[in-house]
């Protein structure tokens, strides 16, 4: 077999892998070893007696830094550990957007290296003289990279061969036609005095293609007009 997808997770908190990543979907595929995880503890690239990681900031300020030294020693044991072809990204809410587009990209990778902060930050220098792409999940600040880097790992693994139940799922979901996808219903016919739209019991499939078409519209122009504009635009 060849070497499965692998996301080698650079941090402080080894423990909280795989965390939910060992469950449910992406749980199941892990046991099949359908992809791989490696969590590696920055802390084991400490040099100094007291094993730290982080310092002051230069021109002062509040938190601590990552040592320039220390990740990149972690990013290079991490690299040395993995196929080419797998990129280094940092995890941090300064980062270009993480998307859809950029999962489907990932997951076409060998892999993906993730360094997670904790602290302020790590030194920018590591950033460059790594070749380090920054990555944010959203905008909202998390206390580390673990959270973004589990949502990350989690939006790509569900998109590996074999590992999403329902090949049809994937290309109907959210995102994969630039909408929100359209409501859902099942039985019963009636709960709680609420009925199910007509026409997802008429039979007429043509219909109701239309009928989820139209919801998924105008759900996205409600929720989400910057969506909408694109999808527009084509
Ligand atoms: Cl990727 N990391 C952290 N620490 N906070 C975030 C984030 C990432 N994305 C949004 N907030």
């Amino acid at each position: 077999m060849t070497s499965p997808w692998r996301a080698t997770v650079l941090t402080l908190f080894p423990e909280m892998f795989p965390g939910p990543l060992g469950l449910s979907l992406a749980g199941k595929a892990l046991a099949e070893q359908r992809w791989a995880l490696n969590a590696i503890d920055i802390r084991g690239f400490a040099i100094d007696k007291h094993r730290s990681v982080d310092d002051t900031p230069s021109g002062g300020g509040a938190g601590m830094v990552m040592r320039a030294d220390i990740a990149a020693a972690a990013i290079d044991a991490a690299r040395a550990s993995m196929l080419a072809g797998a990129p280094t990204l940092y995890l941090s809410p300064r980062g270009t957007p993480f998307t859809q587009a950029g999962a489907r990209e990932l997951a076409q990778a060998q892999g993906v290296i993730l360094l997670c902060g904790r602290f302020e930050g790590v030194d920018e220098r590591v950033l460059e003289a790594r070749n380090v792409e920054e990555v944010s999940i959203g905008d909202y600040v998390l206390s580390g990279g673990e959270l973004a880097a589990q949502v990350l790992i989690d939006a790509c693994v569900r998109l590996l061969p074999g590992v999403a139940g329902n090949e049809g799922s994937l290309a109907e979901e959210s995102f994969a036609s630039g909408l929100l996808e359209y409501p859902h219903y099942t039985r019963p016919r009636e709960w709680e005095g609420r009925t199910i739209p007509e026409v997802l019991l008429s039979g007429d499939h043509e219909k109701i293609a239309r009928w989820r078409r139209e919801q998924a519209e105008d759900i996205t122009r409600a929720r989400r007009p910057d969506l909408w504009e694109k999808h527009r635009k084509g």
